[in-house]
């Protein structure tokens, strides 16, 4: 059994697991090199070659429990047809959303466009360098994903007015995004993923009375559905302020949380594992600090099942000596 699912299935509390959100992206120099001659990230994407190399780069150079493919959770809107770009120095730009356009398409069209992830999937399996480690197929949480859709760029950027205004729509879109969404996670588990990660990045953007329509009831279908493959799930709703009540009413099988909560208070709160919490920025630091804090997190967490991991995705201003030095330091606890 990997160690990944000793700690989620068996809760297991001895040794602490470790991956990176983010572990195959801009910090990493022979990243950039490939993203450099690829100026189309969709494209790069959708490339089965560098995206299976890419996939591996971090696992060629640190010692991680788990692969996480290099894909993007706006590769589902480019499989509804909704045109995705993403800018230098500016992050995604999307297209028009054409509801009644992506209304007809089928699973076989979806599937078919998307095919190159799945292969990459596959690929990445059959490397010696996953053997015994987890590979982890993900996707965006609805909420999340229609955020994009309807604001068509990043809400850290700027965020549409009125953007919940319009409900029959949004009642739409997330109703194909349950459709497609299942499509995808089931592709990405028949082709080697062993765990799907659900990223809600955008949940700390509703207020309290506004999550059960935007994220605990769409979020709940999909984590109901991955359990019913016989693959745990893990949740990662980002800064939301009630964790707790997350976990009760989602039932995810790992709670993925930020660098902005307290983990004194998730371990005191939360009776299944937990996965991350430490502040991205605390790589751009020194050794000493470093060590402090990781060491910090597994303190706390060290009689609860714990996937170490960070609050967010590593910085691309991360040295990746700094990273090595923190898997060391996570595997010699
Ligand atoms: O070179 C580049 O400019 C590409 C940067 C990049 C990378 C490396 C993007 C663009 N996406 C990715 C890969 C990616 N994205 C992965 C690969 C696996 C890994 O973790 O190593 C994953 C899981 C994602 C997920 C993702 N994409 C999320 C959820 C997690 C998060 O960061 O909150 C989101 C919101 C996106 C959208 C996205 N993709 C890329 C950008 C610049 C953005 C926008 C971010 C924003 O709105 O601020």
């Amino acid at each position: 059994m990997t160690l990944i699912n000793k700690v989620i299935i068996n809760k297991q509390t001895a040794k602490k697991p470790i991956w990176i959100m983010r572990q195959a992206g801009r910090y990493l120099p022979e990243f950039r090199e490939i993203r450099k001659r690829n100026k189309d990230f969709i494209k790069l994407c959708l490339n089965e070659k560098l995206s299976t190399e890419i996939t591996l780069q971090p696992l060629k150079r640190f010692d991680l429990d788990a692969a996480i493919i290099f894909s993007d959770i706006l590769m589902v809107p480019h499989g509804l047809n909704q045109k995705v770009e993403f800018k230098k120095g500016f992050g995604p730009i999307l297209d028009e959303i054409r509801i009644n356009e992506m209304s007809t398409l089928n699973e076989e069209k979806f599937t078919k466009k998307l095919s190159p992830i799945y292969k990459i999937l596959s690929l990445v399996k059959s490397n010696s360098v996953t053997k015994n480690k987890n590979i982890i197929g993900f996707i965006g949480a609805p909420w999340t994903l229609l955020v994009y859709m309807i604001n068509k760029q990043s809400p850290k950027l700027k965020l549409k007015n009125n953007f919940l205004n319009d409900i029959a729509t949004n009642k739409k879109i997330l109703s194909l995004l349950d459709k497609f969404l299942k499509i995808h996670i089931k592709n990405q588990i028949k082709h080697g993923a062993n765990i799907i990660q659900i990223f809600d990045s955008w949940a700390g953007l509703l207020s309290e009375k506004e999550l059960k329509d935007y994220v605990y009831d769409p979020t709940i279908k999909l984590v109901e559905y991955t359990k019913s493959l016989n693959v745990p799930v893990i949740c990662f709703p980002r800064n939301i302020k009630n964790y707790k009540k997350f976990c009760e009413i989602v039932r995810p099988d790992v709670i993925s949380i930020d660098y902005n909560i307290d983990p004194n208070l998730i371990v005191k709160d939360i009776k299944i594992p937990v996965q991350g919490g430490m502040n991205p920025e605390i790589l751009l630091s020194d050794k000493e600090t470093l060590k402090k804090e990781a060491k910090r997190y597994m303190d706390i967490f060290k009689d609860h099942p714990y996937i170490f991991n960070l609050g967010h995705g590593v910085l691309p201003e991360t040295n990746p000596d700094m990273m090595n030095y923190l898997i060391k330091t996570v595997k010699d606890y």
